[in-house]
């Protein structure tokens, strides 16, 4: 039987040989980075990437300080102090081989709803060179319509009133960058992770209206001086499940509340814009570039969209997985037709990348057994992540005259999912979304009017005003209401009507 450790500090020497450990030493190290949302895939991602840096190159400035800003951060923040902030990271590779690292990277979390000046004092310290964000593609806080700061938002106001308690992240940036401008220092980078086009200069604008609203002079001092490097992040990072607690501690001896699995397959390519010092994340596989739009685009329209192609067709067929989809032949012709034929055309050449090779490897990515990357998951936010996905291959193929019917038999299983809450054998399908209701609503007007879901502005835009495409959409709709048979549908997509 195995010893079962449980992870912290003092037990790094006491675990199995199996474990790699970070060896450098963790005490002295300084917070150089402050992290807001530490998810799985900030843990699986920078801090997987910063470990390694300091493993190799023995830095003691890029140690990093999570940052939690939501009561619902507490869990994370408990088990983090309980376990002297390391964690597992399990690497599952498709032959089902596993590597365990624990990762030594993170050294101290912060939780805002409770300590507000603390974090802005945190943000504010000399040493603390980076702000570095997951908030998610739904965090932006920008009116889908206009592409505009949202100042109705509730949270906004408050943090507009009361710029010492803040609650959202434009709040905690903005004081604890106006501390900075006060006291002389420079200001920290912004570093954005999030699958977003151009993710820095989104978090540029949206800073920038939000401190120029509360103090105009505050606002151009962060325009002039505030560096916002745009990134594209990648590795498929799914839930951690009660599963893979359990075989950690089984199989490998570690006890650790909350690990983190992921794929082998990490990438990072960000440019190079750093107001005040950076890690050499390029000493351990990140790349710099002059302009990353050309690998961001490839990433959101192949990789993530082919999420979603997946997440919405394969959620009301009744797969549970993104590798289940993989497994069957239907949806994996599907997605490399797709990528083929509609995302594929609308791509510019990114230097250095073979695009054919590129999708290749996705197919592999997906099917990799042991990831068991959950349908449900995928499906979550997606009113953030369509229109950031799928929706531009949309209009750019509707522009050239270029094919839209696999991405449109996409948007009309959304609208099923959206409206019905079941897959095909009447399972029920979450809807989690911070549109859930308006979503709901647009999708259940569908039996009186086909095009209801597509005239849903906040997501689609004037979409359903292009007269081709509508009718594309409709006659899916159509079908998918009356047979209930996505893969009919997509067959006959592929193979034409039998
Ligand atoms: C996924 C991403 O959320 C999603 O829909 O496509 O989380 C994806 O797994 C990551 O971007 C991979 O880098």
């Amino acid at each position: 039987m195995t010893t079962t450790t449980r992870l912290n500090q003092q037990n790094l020497t006491n675990l199995p040989d199996s474990v790699e450990r970070p060896t450098y030493d963790r005490s002295g190290l300084t917070a150089g980075i402050v992290h807001i949302g530490v998810g799985g895939f900030h843990r699986s991602h920078e801090a997987f990437y910063t470990d390694e840096f300091l493993e190799k190159s023995g830095s003691r400035d890029w140690g990093i300080c999570g940052v939690g800003l939501r009561e619902g951060d507490g869990k994370i923040a408990e088990v983090l102090k309980s376990q002297d902030y390391l964690y597992t990271l399990i690497i599952k590779h498709p032959d089902g081989s596993i590597q365990t690292r624990v990762i030594g990277s993170i050294i101290d979390f912060m939780l805002g709803c409770d300590d507000p000046a603390g974090v802005i004092a945190r943000m504010a310290k000399p040493t603390t060179k980076i702000v570095s964000l997951t908030i998610t593609e739904g965090g932006y806080n920008f009116d889908p319509a206009t592409g505009a700061f949202d100042f109705r938002n509730p949270e906004v106001r408050h943090d507009l009133k009361n710029p010492d308690h803040p609650k959202t992240v434009f709040g905690f940036l903005t004081a604890a960058l106006r501390k900075r401008r006060d006291e002389g220092l420079p200001p920290f980078t912004i570093q954005s992770c999030d699958n977003i086009e151009h993710n820095g200069d989104m978090t540029r604008n949206m800073l920038i209206a939000f401190a120029g609203k509360a103090d105009p002079e505050l606002g151009a001092w962060i325009e002039n001086e505030v560096s916002f490097p745009n990134a594209m992040v990648d590795r498929i990072t799914p839930v951690t499940t009660p599963q893979d607690v359990k075989s950690l501690e089984e199989d490998f001896g570690v006890k650790d509340e909350w690990p983190v699995t992921c794929e082998p397959f990490c990438q990072w390519v960000i440019e190079d814009n750093f107001s005040d010092g950076r890690p050499q994340w390029e000493t351990v596989g990140a790349q710099f570039v002059e302009n990353v739009t050309p690998y961001e685009t490839m990433k959101l329209r192949l990789l993530n969209a082919g999420h979603s192609v997946l997440g919405l067709l394969g959620s009301i067929h009744g797969h549970a997985t993104i590798n289940d989809c993989i497994a069957d032949p239907l949806f994996e012709t599907y997605l490399r037709r797709f990528m083929e034929v509609e995302a594929g055309p609308v791509l510019d050449p990114v230097e250095g990348i073979d695009l054919g090779r590129y999708k290749a490897s996705l197919i592999e990515r997906f099917g990799n057994p042991a990831i068991k990357d959950s349908l449900a998951r995928i499906c979550l936010e997606s009113s953030a992540k369509i229109p950031k996905f799928v929706l531009p291959t949309i209009r750019e193929n509707i522009a050239r005259k270029g094919s839209t019917e696999f991405a449109a038999l996409v948007l009309a299983a959304w609208c099923y999912y959206s409206d019905k809450g079941t897959d095909r054998n009447g399972n029920k399908l979450e809807l989690v979304d911070a549109m859930k209701s308006e979503l709901h609503q647009a999708a259940a007007r569908t039996s009186k009017d086909k095009l209801a879901f597509l005239k849903f502005r906040p997501v689609f835009g004037d979409l359903a005003e292009n007269k081709a495409f509508a009718a594309e959409y409709t006659g899916m709709v159509e079908e998918l209401y009356t047979q209930s048979d996505i893969a009919r549908q997509m067959q006959a997509l592929l193979f034409g009507r039998e």
